[in-house]
C-alpha cells in the first residue's frame, strides 16, 4: 500500500490509552503514576510488552529511558517519537502517554501496510519528565542528551527522602545501556496542549514553535515556633507569614509583569503544621515561567529581592534552592514548517503556538532537529483528573505524527 493513503487506526489508540489508563487509575477517573513509582513500573512493563509485540529492540539505559527501534532499509540513527509515561499525581490520560501510544500505533499502521522506511524508526519514553516527585522535570530525557550526568540524576533525593537510584533498583529499571543511546536523526513528540489557545480558536492542530522557559526553586523559612495566643504580634518570627506573602506576591509579579508571564506556589508545607503553633518553618515552591528569558530573570531577581528583605525585616532565615531552571527553545524552523504543511496537507486546521508547558522535546532539541505536535485540551485543562481530549483530535494528531514520521524517515 502507498503510504499516501495510510492513516493510524483511532480504536486500537484510544484502548491502549485506556489499558495504560488504568495503571495508577484513581477513584472517580484520573491516573497517579508518580516516577519510579510502582504504577510507573507497572506502566512501563505494558509499553514495553506491546513494543515487543511490534517487534521492536528494547534497550533501557541507566537512568531507565526505554527506547523500542524498528530497522529501516539503511541503519543509522533513527527518526524517534516520544514522551513521557509519568504522571502528576492528579494526573489524566493523555499528557505523556499519548506521544508515546501515538508512535506505537505509528508502528503498527506501518507494519501492517509492509511499509520499511529508509531510516530506522524509534519510539522511546524518558524517565521522570514530571518533575514533581524529583526535580528537575525531564530529568530522563536531560540525561540522555548529557545535560545532567547520570550519576547526578541518580542521587536525586525526592520529596519523599528516597533516591532516584533506590526507586530505579526497586522498580528493576536501572538499565545497562549507556544514556545517549541511540543518536537520534530527529524527534518529534504529540502532546496535548494542556492549555486553552487551540480550543479557543477551534484550531485542531498546533505546529509547536518553541517551548517557554522555566525556573523551579524551593523556599525553606526558618522562623521561631512560638504559642499561637501568648505571643504579641510585634514579637513573631512567622515562617508561615513569609509563605502566605511570598503566594500573594509572585501572583502580583506575574501579574505587573504581564505578557507571558506566570507563577505558582505549587507545594507548601508548614512545621510543626498545628493550629496553635505559630510556624517555626515553611518550605514551599515557585514555579516561574516566561517566554522571554530576560523577563524570567527579572522575575527570579524579584523574588529573590523580595525573601531577602522579608528575612530582614520578619528576623527569619531564607534559603533558595534551585529545583530546575531550562532557558526557553526555539524548535528547528523547517520542522515546525513541515508539521505546519503536513497538518493542512491532511485538511486539519493548524497554528502556531509556544508551549507553556515543559517537554521532553525541548531537551531532545538540543541533539537534533525538534518538533511538537498539539492537539487541544478540553477546557484547556491538564495536570488535573478531568484531562480530555476528542477523539477525533487524537485522530488528527496521531495522523499528523505517522506523516511527518514517514518524511523525515525517507527524506533525503
Ligand atoms: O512542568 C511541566 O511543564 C511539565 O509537565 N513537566
Ligand atoms: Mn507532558
Ligand atoms: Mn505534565
Amino acid at each position: 500500500m502507498s503510504d499516501r493513503n495510510l492513516s493510524i487506526n483511532l480504536d486500537r489508540l484510544l484502548s491502549r490509552l485506556q489499558a495504560l489508563g488504568q495503571i495508577g487509575a484513581l477513584e472517580g477517573g484520573g491516573v497517579c503514576r508518580l516516577a519510579l513509582s510502582d504504577e510507573d513500573k507497572q506502566g512501563r512493563d505494558l509499553v514495553i510488552r506491546w513494543m515487543r509485540e511490534l517487534g521492536l529492540s528494547v534497550t533501557i539505559d541507566r537512568i531507565g529511558n526505554v527506547v523500542g527501534v524498528r530497522p529501516g532499509r539503511e541503519p543509522g540513527p533513527p527518526v524517534m517519537a516520544g514522551s513521557h509515561i509519568d504522571t502528576v499525581r492528579t494526573g489524566g490520560l493523555y499528557d505523556g502517554s499519548l506521544g508515546v501510544l501515538a508512535g506505537l500505533e505509528v508502528i503498527q499502521t506501518l507494519n501492517e501496510a509492509e511499509i520499511t522506511t529508509t531510516r530506522p524508526l524509534a519510539v522511546a519514553f524518558f524517565t521522570n519528565e514530571e518533575g514533581s516527585r524529583f526535580a528537575p522535570d525531564m530529568m530522563g530525557s536531560l540525561v540522555f542528551q548529557g545535560g545532567m550526568s547520570v550519576e547526578e540524576a541518580l542521587q536525586t533525593v525526592g520529596i519523599d527522602g528516597t533516591t532516584v537510584e533506590e526507586n530505579l533498583n526497586r522498580i528493576g529499571y536501572a538499565g545497562e545501556a549507556p544514556c545517549g543511546d541511540p543518536k537520534v536523526h530527529a524527534y518529534v513528540e504529540l502532546h496535548v496542549e494542556q492549555g486553552p489557545v487551540l480550543e479557543e480558536e477551534g484550531v485542531v492542530i498546533g505546529a509547536v514553535e518553541g517551548v517557554q522557559g522555566i525556573s523551579w526553586t524551593e523556599v525553606l523559612v526558618e522562623g521561631v515556633s512560638n504559642h499561637a495566643g501568648t505571643t504579641p504580634m510585634r514579637l513573631r518570627h512567622d515562617a508561615g507569614y513569609i509563605a502566605g506573602a511570598t503566594i500573594a506576591f509572585v501572583r502580583d509579579l506575574a501579574l505587573r509583569l504581564g505578557g507571558d508571564q506566570v507563577a505558582t506556589v505549587g507545594s507548601i508545607e508548614f512545621t510543626p503544621n498545628l493550629v496553635n503553633v505559630i510556624p517555626e518553618q515553611a518550605r514551599f515552591t515557585v514555579d516561574l515561567r516566561n517566554t522571554d528569558e530576560e523577563r524570567l530573570q527579572a522575575a527570579e531577581s524579584e523574588l529573590a529581592t523580595f525573601l531577602d528583605n522579608l528575612a530582614k525585616s520578619e528576623g527569619v532565615k531564607i534559603s533558595r534552592r534551585s529545583l530546575a531552571r531550562f532557558e526557553p527553545v526555539a524548535f528547528d524552523p523547517s520542522m515546525v514548517e513541515r508539521v505546519e504543511r503536513i497538518a493542512r496537507d491532511l485538511g486539519y486546521s493548524v497554528r502556531r503556538m509556544p508551549s507553556g508547558a515543559g517537554h521532553d522535546a525541548q531537551i531532545l532539541a538540543r541533539v537534533c532537529p525538534t518538533s511538537m505536535i498539539f492537539v487541544p485540551s478540553v477546557g484547556g485543562i491538564s495536570h488535573n483528573v478531568t484531562e480530555f481530549t476528542h477523539p477525533e483530535h487524537i485522530e488528527a494528531g496521531a495522523n499528523v505524527l505517522l506523516r511527518t514520521l514517514l518524511e523525515l524517515a525517507d527524506a533525503a
